[in-house]
């Protein structure tokens, strides 16, 4: 199926695509508002649509707050502020939530661009999330065909949007359907950025670091510069930085490829990618600063400590301070532990501590094993519930990676820390019991429900 083919057929599935087309129509003058995600995809996402608005003779204004769901006050406030002068709002790779429909009250329509799982939808905005495996990036490309045609560099944003979001990954072969119809077209034209390189490995690079592609380095460097929906900036120890908001740095720099087409597709190495920059020395420094974080935590990483065993799988534990780049290096680090015992299922359990205040849990694993989200899941409840916070701690994820996050500035990590080894000692005991066989039916649900999902298979 080509790509149009594809757009066409998700028209049909998706009726809402023809109310979204109509809003975008240059037929008459609009102004747009726009609020999209402060990571790679979302920045993107936010470029390509602008690029049309830009062209449809638009008005428009762009936010990419710091937070990843958009707070409804936030708006109302600017709405405030601003007056009634906006004909529509953009919500666009931060999330699929159902309080989106209160802005409705205040500005319509309420346009709703996302891919992440949802437990409920805003019933009164006008909301795309298909199913599949796709990123914002790739959603705001297809609604600009609605509307017009894109272009080159459109193309290579999308390209860098999929790679950022782990929704394509072509040097392992994986291009999930979605996707499929959009990369058999452009992925000819950008051979440069697809074809294995043996260069500095990214963070992407988990099951094998001899190889890479000038795509992943890409992502990474827009990950870098844009803080990468983490906040990751480095205005602590430079004065030019803290006077800028990267992630709009990051967006600004997507828009000034205009014009860089040929020397994109021209590109071999990532120095030639820094180069075509106007603000190159900016854009270098911020990576350098990303690259020695990056080392910093690797050699923390080297605490990371064999914790026990749960069933078939390896859960190590790590325990920092103010640690960079956390859930990042500890993925490349568990990789390399899982690779040096012949790929054995193996899970990473991390917890920082913000010296700022606050703190935070990640989980990542090779293998799916156990459910991380589940664990993540149990524990920013109990923690919500325990510090009667909901909205200041908050987690989840899936299988394979999962965050919890606790914005409490005073508070201190004894009780977050006795809660995570509580549950798994939990998992632990309750894995040993197992092997021992020790567990009823009902016992070894419960075991499934806290997180142990390889007893499913038993
Ligand atoms: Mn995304």
């Amino acid at each position: 199926m080509s790509y149009k083919e594809f757009i066409e057929q998700q028209r049909e599935e998706y009726p809402v695509l023809n109310e979204i087309a109509e809003v975008l129509s240059s037929d008459e003058k609009k102004n747009i508002l726009v609020y999209s995600h402060d990571d790679p995809d979302g920045v993107a996402a936010a470029a390509i649509l602008v690029r049309y608005l830009e062209r449809a003779g638009h008005d428009y204004q762009v936010e990419l707050p710091h937070t990843f769901e958009l707070e409804t006050d936030r708006v109302k406030g600017l709405l405030k502020e601003k007056g009634d002068q906006y004909d529509a709002i953009f919500i666009m790779d931060k999330g699929t939530l159902t309080q989106y429909d209160e802005l409705t009250e205040v500005i319509e329509p309420v346009v709703v661009i996302d891919h992440h799982y949802t437990a409920g939808e805003p019933e009164d905005c006008l909301l795309y999330n298909p199913d599949g495996a796709c990123c914002t990036g790739l959603q705001s490309h297809m609604l600009v065909n609605l509307v017009d045609e894109t272009s080159d560099l459109d193309d290579f944003l999308a390209l860098v949007a999929l790679r950022s979001d782990w929704t394509i990954m072509p040097l392992k072969g994986i291009i999930p359907d979605f996707v499929e119809p959009f990369y058999e077209e452009v992925k000819d034209e950008w051979q440069n950025l697809l074809k294995p390189i043996k260069s500095r490995p990214t963070w992407m690079e988990i099951d094998q670091r001899e190889e890479t592609l000038l795509l992943n380095q890409i992502s990474e460097l827009y990950f870098a510069v844009s803080g990468g929906g983490f906040q990751y900036f480095y205005g602590d120890r430079d004065e030019e930085l803290a006077q800028l908001d990267a992630t709009e740095l990051c967006f600004d720099e997507m828009l000034a490829l205009d014009g860089s087409e040929s020397a994109l597709k021209g590109l071999s190495t990532l120095e030639d990618m820094i180069a075509l920059s106007d603000r190159s020395d900016l854009v270098e420094r911020i990576f350098d600063y990303f690259k020695s974080d990056w080392e910093w935590s690797l050699e923390l990483f080297e605490s990371a400590f064999h914790y026990g065993q749960l069933g078939p799988v390896d859960l190590y534990l790590f325990t920092g301070e103010d640690t960079p780049l956390m859930p990042m290096v500890g993925s490349v680090k568990l990789g390399k532990i899982s690779r040096q015992h012949d790929d054995k299922p193996t899970v990473m359990v991390m917890a920082n501590n913000d010296s700022e205040g606050g703190g935070h849990f990640s989980f990542r694993a090779v293998g799916d094993k156990i459910h991380l989200g589940r664990i993540a899941d149990i524990l920013s409840n109990q923690l919500a519930e325990e510090y009667n916070a909901p909205d200041m701690i908050t987690g989840g994820g899936h299988a394979l990676a999962a965050e919890v996050k606790i914005f409490l500035e005073d508070i201190e990590m004894a009780i977050p820390v006795t809660r995570l080894i509580e549950h798994l000692n939990k998992l632990y005991e309750l894995a040993q019991a197992v092997e021992a066989g020790e567990l009823d039916e009902a016992e070894l649900e419960e075991a499934i429900e806290l997180g142990l999902s390889y007893l499913e298979e038993e």
